[in-house]
């Protein structure tokens, strides 16, 4: 069973997707927050890459509709709400449909949405069930981090180390990473053994200075719940018991 990490979806075209489970990973903060959305009873969330083509489909849907999302990391002015996971409590999106649409994360869920292989949505929030999914499905894995800006973002990298992490420990014999994969998960171990600070990396320290300090620790707290959401055409949802 491999493990490959993608640091930002800029290479995509050049990986295989088919035949791996796809765990697309938002650290800060999207993955964060549909994973947040849809273990509070969110009915759907429907991720979009354009906030117009967002706003758009809010008013088509209409009715019990949420439409979340940021640009530069605060709400988009006439959104309901931005992208704090906070936000997505259940008295706001219990037995809804959420819209969301994120810098980053909702365009590399949007991405690979249309690709056959199981596609779930991973966060440190859900990294050891996010493991066990991805070992009961059996395929290779490939982590595809959002990045920020077209760039590395040691928070997605973090989480994508946690979550190869967990399925070293449940298939050891059976386990094989790249590189990527290697760097994630020594990452992650200086993160967990508390020897590096991502405080001090880009996009951590950016919402640090936005005033999004509770949000950063939300993120960055492992194993809260063992909801594993799965899009399937282009909708996400709890994946199903298997
Ligand atoms: O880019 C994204 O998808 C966001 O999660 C970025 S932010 O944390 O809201 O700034
Ligand atoms: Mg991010």
């Amino acid at each position: 069973m491999k493990v490959t990490t993608l640091n930002y979806p800029g290479r995509l075209n050049d990986m295989r997707t088919s035949g791996r489970t796809v765990i697309i990973v938002d650290t800060l903060r999207a993955s964060t927050c549909i994973v947040w959305a849809v273990k509070n009873g969110a009915e759907k969330v429907i991720p979009i890459a354009d906030p117009g083509d967002a706003a758009t489909m809010h008013l088509m849907i209409g009715g019990e509709c949420i439409l979340a999302g940021e640009r530069g990391g605060i709400k988009v002015p006439g959104f309901d709400i931005g992208n704090s996971p906070l936000d997505f409590t259940a008295s706001a999106v219990r037995g809804k449909t959420v819209i969301i649409c994120t810098t980053n994360g909702t365009n590399a869920i949007c991405a690979v949405k249309n690709a056959s292989s199981p596609l779930i949505i991973g966060a440190m929030i859900n990294k050891s069930a996010v493991a066990r999914r991805a070992v009961e499905l059996g395929n290779d894995v490939l982590i595809l981090c959002a990045g920020t800006d077209g760039r590395i973002s040691a928070d997605d990298i973090c989480t994508a180390g946690a979550i190869a992490e967990g399925i070293y420990a449940l298939r050891p014999a059976q386990y094989e990473q790249d590189d990527m994969t290697f760097m994630a998960r020594t990452l992650y171990a200086d993160h967990a053994a508390k020897r590096v600070d991502l405080a001090q990396t880009a996009h951590w320290s950016r919402l640090l200075k936005l005033g999004f300090a509770a949000d950063v620790n939300f993120c960055f707290t492992e194993d809260i719940t063992d909801v594993v959401p799965e899009l399937v055409s282009g909708i996400i949802r709890c994946a199903p018991e298997r």
